[in-house]
Order: C-alpha cells, then sequence, then structure tokens
C-alpha cells in the first residue's frame, strides 16, 4: 500500500492516529535507519512516517536507555515501540533486545504494545525468536512498517471486540 491508501485504512478501520516512540537504544548511536523510517523526508524518495497524516511520531534519538524508552512509551500510551540496532559487535543487540522485551513484559504493557526492530542484520526471524512482533533489514521503506503496524492493530481490536 502506498501512503495515503495507509492513511485510508487507518481513518476506515481505527478511526484515529496511530501512535509510535523510536528510538536506537542502549550504547548504539547510529540513527540514520531510525530516522530513515521516522523523519518527514524518509529515504530513497519514499516519506517517513512522520508525513503520515494518521500516524503521531515520537523520536527519542540515539543511546536512550531501554527504561526511558518504554516509560515514554507508556506515558504517550503508544501503539508500537520501534527500536533501531545497528552495531551487532559481541551480540551487544541481542543483550539490549532481549533487556528491552524483558521491560515491556514487566510493565504489562506486551499485549498491547506492538513491538518492532530494525536494523542492518536484522531478521523477522531473528525478531520473532527475541519476542518481537516484526524485524525489518535493510531496504525497509516506512511505508512496509506502517502498514504492518495498521494490519496488525486492526486485528488486536478485533480480538478485543
Ligand atoms: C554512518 C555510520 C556511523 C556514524 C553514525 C551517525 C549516525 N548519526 O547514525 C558514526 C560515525 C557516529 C558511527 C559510529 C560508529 N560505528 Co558506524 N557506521 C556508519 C555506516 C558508515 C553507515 C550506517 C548507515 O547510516 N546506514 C544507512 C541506513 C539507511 O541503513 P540501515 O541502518 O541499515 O537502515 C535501514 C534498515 O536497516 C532498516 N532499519 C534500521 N533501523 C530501523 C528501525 C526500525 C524501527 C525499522 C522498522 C527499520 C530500521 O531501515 C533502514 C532503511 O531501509 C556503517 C557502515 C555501512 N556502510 O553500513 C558503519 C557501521 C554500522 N559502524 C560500525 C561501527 C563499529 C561503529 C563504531 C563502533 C566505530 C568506533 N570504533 O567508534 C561507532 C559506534 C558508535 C556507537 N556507540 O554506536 C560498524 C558496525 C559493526 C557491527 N556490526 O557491529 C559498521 C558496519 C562499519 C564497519 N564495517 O565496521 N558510525
Amino acid at each position: 500500500m502506498s501512503m495515503d491508501e495507509i492513511d485510508e485504512f487507518i481513518k476506515k478501520n481505527i478511526g484515529r492516529k496511530i501512535k509510535v516512540v523510536g528510538a536506537t537504544t542502549g550504547t548504539d548511536a547510529h540513527t540514520v535507519g531510525l530516522d530513515a523510517i521516522l523523519n518527514m523526508k524518509g529515504f530513497s524518495g519514499h516519506y517517513g512516517l512522520e508525513r503520515y497524516e494518521m500516524f503521531e511520531v515520537y523520536n527519542m534519538g540515539s543511546q536512550v536507555p531501554n527504561e526511558e524508552f518504554v516509560a515514554r512509551g507508556v506515558e504517550e500510551d503508544a501503539d508500537a515501540l520501534l527500536v533501531s540496532q545497528t552495531v551487532t559487535a559481541k551480540d551487544v543487540h541481542i543483550k539490549n533486545l532481549t533487556e528491552l522485551i524483558e521491560i515491556v513484559e514487566a510493565e504489562g504493557i506486551r499485549d498491547r504494545t506492538i513491538m518492532i526492530v530494525g536494523g542492518p542484520r536484522m531478521t523477522g526471524e531473528l525478531a520473532k525468536e527475541l519476542g518481537f512482533d516484526a524485524g525489518f533489514g535493510p531496504g525497509t521503506y516506512a511505508e512496509d512498517v506502517a502498514a504492518f503496524i495498521a494490519h496488525r492493530l486492526v486485528d488486536q481490536l478485533d480480538r478485543a471486540q
């Protein structure tokens, strides 16, 4: 789906804006990948989520401690948390992402929060192994992520009814 089609889908099926909080967490300082997905101008001719009428985006930037990231998600009542991890040396991303999921579970918000991770060495398979709903690697555009979140949220709302 295109940006306009996704906005229309959200208006029709959800009827409100989708709130997302994004960050690069832990010691990772790489922001280009996350910004490609979130920033208004986007990446390679594909607008980022800030440009979407039906997304409200909070981009916390880089080196955000997992606790602060989750706390912001709770404060904003976010529908989805979007984390980016680039550095994989010594499996630092595995440790960091595992800690993030543990905090989300301890806060009791895992059931109602869509958890998404992206990065140059991320795959859907690894993301699921680590307890995320989806993982996105190189070549991802905002519309891939937007469509996933919108459909997942509709499924959640259907189940809740
Ligand atoms: C730019 C860069 C930097 C910049 C970062 C500036 C910034 N503000 O981001 C600076 C100079 C600060 C930097 C620092 C370091 N870097 Co650096 N850096 C790079 C470089 C050259 C490009 C990365 C990049 O911007 N890619 C472009 C983006 C668009 O691609 P992407 O991240 O893959 O994003 C896409 C997808 O992955 C996905 N995606 C990414 N995030 C997310 C998030 C979500 C939610 C979703 C849905 C999708 C998604 O969508 C994006 C768009 O399609 C790479 C090498 C390379 N050519 O890749 C090294 C690289 C990543 N860096 C590396 C290293 C080692 C470091 C340092 C440790 C170096 C040092 N010794 O100090 C430090 C680490 C600092 C830290 N604490 O993190 C290594 C990582 C090795 C590893 N696997 O662990 C690399 C691979 C270089 C290398 N070959 O050794 N780096």
